[in-house]
């Protein structure tokens, strides 16, 4: 491996952002990083005039980092929606705050500044109106549209917290989540569309919160023009509310470590996790990264391909460009729809700079080749932006030569959603590039390896895993409602630190290559799900005896989704086609289609130890063929199991 490594390419800082970079070169970036790192208040407490506060803060950072109990700008006062829009109006009125390219091609809208603003306001004031209130948590189930946005803005204005859930959900997960934060106002839409399809919000809404009293009042924003019934009482329409609102709300004063928003996340164990992000911290660590890791200036396009529904979407979609008085582009299609060539055609009509995908979507692009992307004008990119899972020097080289005609800078970001924004990143005009890895910490990031039993590894050419050794502004606070559970998954592994769940290397130039996930988290085209999540699924289904899901190498998806099954009694009496068929409806109603299998094997038994636990390293070694060799299994309970495992997968 090291071999490998010591052998990989490496691509000098773009002279092209040198000029007008941030920091100027790597030893700036050194002093900063290390006065950062040993100096952390005297830093934060600088970038914190980044922020227009209506009250100073008085301690930059209370912590007992080891119990997850940490406070940045304590006794602060200030307003995520005034940070985002109210202060760019005195310069900044007339400028597009946001481009939305919609579904179908030509159909671009934009807002300004001041639009932005009252939109906003009237959303907030229909909040309002409806009853809620500082504190109170509002869904938002919503189509990648300008009202998304929006709402999401109008909560942090008046206080609430906002609960995105992916449009992607199904009725089920979006149920668990409403519940889960007592959410007693949804914003949705009637219907969604992506790639030339209309999907149904409205009405997974209704699925969603049949019989739940807790629901008052449901938003429906008119995304198409499609009819949907409504409840009397309950369902509002939220172009007819906003009508009758003013278009100036106040902005409430919130404390610097008041929730902003909850985001679920996938976790390797049971249900799925609330992170919960806090206002100033989150707000100044966005908007720092923003500006450095992309080099943004002032008369940037920036356009973000991530969905709203990951942190992604939240962090460099909306609050870090919007908290710089960016112009950020808010795309509501598919990088294939009409035709491969629908990111280029964006990139050119819009003059976009500043360009921010996941291997995923570039390695289903890159498929088609170079002539989708020849056919546009792909001079105005300058910085190119990567995250969501490690990507493969193949795909790297690609986005870096065929999009970026070797004159961008490509910017691999390493981070979470638990870490709220960029943590691991070259710094253009700054780091040099080396295809696969994240390469440096971000100021006030501090990495480190450890061994299985919690020893730093300090020595350069290391493999460990990955942790993070002090507090940084962006960090999760707590999981909405169980801080316990807070603790015990993210700072108990490792006492003292905070556990990623990542295996990293660290080379010999001190660059970090995250490996991926070593935990049950399959990361599939960059979406987190727990392998105990979608095994719960599995074997609520009465056709199921036992489940078992690994993740398994996907040439576009990085990571798919394999399920081993073992059949119930029950099933005796159905074909293997209608066993697939009504498993994979379970896990659409259960989950959503994404968390569909490309792999489902219906087997005999599963490889067990004596105790019971699913022998996983096993099913993983077995399903990309390399049961040659399979190691010690001499713990196995049935050791007959694999080998019947192994002669009926080769039949296939
Ligand atoms: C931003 C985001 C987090 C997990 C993380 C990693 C993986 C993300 C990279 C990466 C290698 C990267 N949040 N990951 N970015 N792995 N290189 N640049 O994706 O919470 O949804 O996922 O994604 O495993 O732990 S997330």
């Amino acid at each position: 491996m090291s071999e490998v490594l010591s052998e990989s390419p490496i691509y000098p800082p773009k002279e092209n952002v040198k000029p007008i970079s941030q920091i100027s070169s790597l030893d700036e970036y050194k002093n900063l990083y290390n006065f950062s790192i040993n100096h952390p208040e005297e830093f934060w407490a600088e970038q914190a005039k980044r922020l227009t506060w209506f009250h100073p803060w008085e301690n930059v950072l209370d912590d007992d980092f080891s119990e997850a109990d940490v406070a940045w700008f304590s006794g602060g006062k200030l307003n995520v929606s005034h940070n985002c829009i109210d202060r760019h109006l005195k310069d900044k009125a007339e400028k597009i705050a946001l481009i939305w390219e919609t579904d179908e091609p030509g159909e671009a809208k934009t807002y300004t500044y001041s639009q932005l603003k009252h939109e906003v306001c009237r959303i907030a004031n229909v909040l309002k109106a409806s009853g809620v209130k500082k504190g109170d948590c509002v869904c938002l189930y919503m189509p990648m549209m300008p009202e998304l946005v929006f709402s999401m803005l109008a909560c942090a204005r008046i206080g609430a917290i906002h609960s995105v859930v992916f449009a992607g959900f199904s009725a089920e997960s979006l149920r668990d989540r409403i519940i889960d934060c007592g959410c007693k106002v949804i914003v949705t839409a009637n219907e969604s569309k992506r790639g030339g399809r209309c999907y149904p919000l409205k009405n997974i809404v209704d699925k969603a919160i049949q019989g739940l009293t807790l629901v008052e009042k449901v938003f429906v924003a008119k995304r198409t023009l499609t009819e949907i019934e409504m409840q009397p009482g309950r369902d509002l329409w939220l172009h007819e509310e906003v009508q009758k609102e003013r278009r100036s709300c106040p902005a409430e004063w919130m404390s610097s470590e008041d929730p902003l928003f909850i985001l679920y996340t996938s976790g390797s164990t049971g249900k799925p996790k609330g992170l919960m992000h806090t206002q100033a911290g989150y707000l100044l660590y966005a908007s720092m990264t923003f500006e450095y890791v992309f080099n943004y200036h002032p008369k940037d396009i920036y356009f973000c391909a991530a969905d709203i529904g990951w942190i992604t979407g939240h962090t460099y979609l909306v609050y870090g460009p919007l908290s710089v008085g960016a112009t950020t582009v808010l795309f509501e299609s598919t990088p294939l729809y009409p035709d491969p060539g629908r990111y280029w055609e964006v990139i050119e009509k819009h003059k976009v700079n500043i360009f921010y995908t996941s291997p995923t979507a570039i390695r289903a692009v890159a498929r088609f080749g170079k002539d989708y992307p020849a056919k546009y004008d792909l001079s105005s990119l300058r910085v190119l932006g990567s995250v969501g899972e490690p990507i493969n020097p193949e795909a790297w080289k690609w986005f870096y030569e065929t999009i970026g005609r070797g004159e961008c800078t490509l910017v691999d970001t390493w981070w979470q959603t638990e870490t709220g924004g960029i943590m691991i990143t070259p710094l253009p005009g700054v780091t040099d590039m080396k295809p696969g890895s994240a390469t440096l910490p971000f100021f006030g990031v501090n990495p480190c390896l450890v061994d299985d039993n919690g020893l730093e590894l300090t020595e350069n050419n290391t493999n460990g895993n990955l942790c993070i050794k002090k507090p940084w502004p962006g960090m999760a606070r707590s999981i909405y409602g169980d801080h316990q559970r807070y603790v015990e998954t993210y700072f108990t592994q490792y006492p003292g630190l905070y556990f990623t769940g990542d295996g990293c290397k660290r080379d010999e130039d001190g660059f970090y290559w995250i490996s991926g996930r070593i935990d049950d988290v399959i990361n599939v085209s960059g979406h987190r799900l727990g392998t105990a999540e979608i095994e719960s699924s599995l074997t609520s289904n009465p056709l199921v005896a036992e489940a078992a899901v690994i993740g398994i190498p996907h040439q576009i998806k990085g990571m798919g989704i394999c399920a081993f099954i073992v059949p119930s009694v029950e099933a005796s009496s159905f074909s293997v086609d209608e066993i697939s068929g009504t498993i994979k409806q379970q896990l659409r109603n259960d989950i959503g289609a994404f968390a569909l299998p490309d792999q489902l094997q219906i087997v005999k038994g599963l490889p067990k130890t004596r105790s019971g636990k699913i022998m996983r390293r096993i099913l993983r070694q077995i399903a990309i063929g390399e049961h040659e060799d399979l190691g010690n299994l001499s713990t196995l309970a049935e050791p007959n199991v694999v080998d019947d495992l192994i002669k009926q997968l080769k039949t296939r």
